[in-house]
């Protein structure tokens, strides 16, 4: 009565920013991401019918906060297995947990598939996705490995599949950390602030489809200079509808803004790379393998990096 699984977090072009439903965690749009090999979630899951409670152990330590979550995560595999033991759940990041890094998008992944192998029902990969997006609305695209879309149909019926292979395109992607703390502000929140109050949700809302068709087409001509104009603007438009947020959801730093200026820069003398950044302070560069050394050197000469992660596309979630 145990499972163990592996996952990666994702860094998404097209950004998932409000739900649709509370209930069941249905993002209110389609999205795509890159799922990241090397920066990983080990999650195991131990039942224990004598055990009173569920347990969250979050790198190595006890952790009450994300429970809720994680029983939303195992309630489907639950119900479909008839097994509603007390899960003991130890999960540990080999990256900054809660920093805009999508560590709950590995966390909730990993979660599904080893709670799914714990209960005997990982064979029904539906069910596995449908549990990983209860937890998280970006989980299930790290079930996924290359470049994943998540689409949503008016009916809200989605589905979530790999549109490139890890090994079909070798972009890479590094990680400026401007910020090793966790984010103050968490981005369940921030984007249920975003839906009620910001004046450009709607239109945020209104381009998604459109965004989504148009990335999902750069990747299958792997066409990096219009996956490039795309990402930035769709992650400056999600920016520009959270800071307009009342409070204001705001995640950039200094050092995130002098980042983002770096990379245009050098995208401007000729590079191909792009910048993203999700409900953190961290800067994602996006770019072609000839790229990477020149765009890791000059993140790490930017004033407030910290460190400079490097990843390129990695594999599914996977039982270990
Ligand atoms: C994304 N983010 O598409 C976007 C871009 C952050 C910015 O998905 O409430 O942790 O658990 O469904 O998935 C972060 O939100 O939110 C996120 P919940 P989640 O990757």
């Amino acid at each position: 009565m145990q499972g163990s699984a592996v996952a990666h977090p994702n860094v998404a072009l097209v950004k998932y920013w409000g739900k649709r439903k509370a209930a069941g965690n249905l993002p209110a749009a389609g999205s795509l991401s890159l799922t990241l090999g090397r920066l990983s979630t080990r999650t195991t899951v131990r039942l224990d019918s004598a055990a009173g409670e569920d347990r969250l152990n979050l790198n190595g330590r006890e952790n009450r906060r994300d429970l809720g979550r994680v029983r939303d995560c195992l309630a489907p595999l639950r119900e479909r297995a008839g097994n509603a033991d007390a899960a003991a759940v130890e999960s540990i990041n080999d990256f900054p947990t809660g920093a805009g890094l999508a560590s709950s998008a590995s966390g909730m992944a990993a979660l599904a598939l080893s709670a799914a192998a714990a209960l005997g029902v990982d064979h029904d990969r539906e069910l596995v996705a449908r549990a990983a997006m209860a937890g998280s609305g970006s989980a299930p695209r790290s079930l996924f490995g290359g470049v994943v879309a998540l689409s949503i149909n008016e009916a809200g019926e989605w589905r979530c599949r790999s549109l490139l292979g890890p090994d079909e395109w070798p972009l890479k992607v590094a990680v400026a950390v401007t910020d090793g703390g966790a984010k103050a502000l968490d981005s369940r929140s921030a984007m249920e602030r975003t839906r009620r109050s910001s004046p450009f949700y709607s239109a945020w809302l209104r381009g998604q489809d459109a965004d989504l068709d148009d990335a999902c087409r750069a990747v299958e001509q792997r066409d990096f200079e219009q996956l490039s104009e795309l990402s930035e603007r769709n992650c400056l438009k999600m920016h520009a509808a959270a800071m307009s947020a009342r409070p204001p959801a705001l995640y950039f730093n200094g050092a995130t803004v002098e980042c983002i200026h770096r990379i245009r820069a050098l995208a401007r003398a000729g590079s191909p790379v792009f910048f993203t950044v999700d409900a953190g302070p961290q800067v994602k560069a996006v770019c072609l393998p000839e790229a990477l050394d020149e765009v890791t050197g000059a993140l790490r000469q930017t004033p407030g990096v910290l460190r400079v992660l490097t990843a390129e596309l990695g594999a599914g979630a996977r039982l270990a």
